[in-house]
């Protein structure tokens, strides 16, 4: 395997988060190339970029002359090229459960509160900050709300959300936690997402990918 990784990120990204996390739970160390979210219009837009990802988002993968956009897309790639430590479990139903998680997360939650999002209900709908302070709430509520039964009733749950071991779940659900508290959420309704963060943020590849510990961190 080329050992030629490089990284299209924003350190407050939270989809770019959990392409970090991955990448560090497979102990690989890209080249960190930085998109600005909100520097010159948004660096996301420039046309060197759309080039690479037309959807204009990030994070965006390079290795071995291929481009990978997607962060689940990166994530499921990461973990078919360098096997250890698994990423998904073992058996059909628990990768299922791993993947319906993730997705709660990363299909349901995170889009409807995405930047460009935001940006166009405050443009074009003259929503304020105050409502849409609101509407991320809402989304990360309805949200958290789930997927707490799902994890506090589930047997599967552990110290991470399927088992004693990290996931595509957790991969997803810490950084959608750091969006939360953004969002001026805090986390003591949802006890068992608390626990789980608190248990995940002590593994080094959770914490290295941290938006605070970012090199662009501001
Ligand atoms: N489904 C995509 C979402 C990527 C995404 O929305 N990235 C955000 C940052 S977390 C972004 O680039 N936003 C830029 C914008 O909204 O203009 C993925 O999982 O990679």
């Amino acid at each position: 395997m080329k050992n030629d990784f490089a990284l299209y990120g924003y350190f407050r990204s939270s989809a770019a988060f959990r392409a970090r996390i991955a990448l560090n739970l497979k102990g690989i160390k890209p080249e960190l190339r930085f998109v600005h979210l909100l520097k010159d219009g948004g660096q996301q837009h420039t046309a060197e970029y759309k080039a690479l990802n037309p959807q204009e988002l990030i994070p965006a993968l390079a290795h071995d002359g291929h481009l990978i956009t997607q962060s689940l897309a990166i994530i499921e790639y990461l973990d078919e090229i360098v096997p250890e430590p698994p990423l998904l479990p073992k058996d059909a139903f628990g990768r299922a459960r791993a993947r319906e998680l993730a997705y709660v997360v990363a299909c349901d939650i995170h889009p409807v509160n995405n930047l460009r999002v935001g940006q166009h209900l405050k443009n074009k709908l003259n929503v304020s900050d105050d409502g849409i302070a609101i509407w991320q709430r809402h989304w990360i509520k309805v949200g958290f709300d789930a997927l707490e039964k799902m994890l506090s009733l589930s047997k599967d749950t552990g110290l991470y959300c399927h088992g004693d071991a990290p996931t595509i779940a957790d991969i997803c659900l810490i950084p959608q936690c750091a969006n939360a508290r953004r969002a001026k959420l805090e986390l003591s309704p949802w006890p068992t997402i608390a626990r789980i963060e608190a248990h995940a943020l002590k593994h080094p590849a959770f914490d290295a990918a941290l938006p605070k510990n970012q090199p662009d961190a501001e």
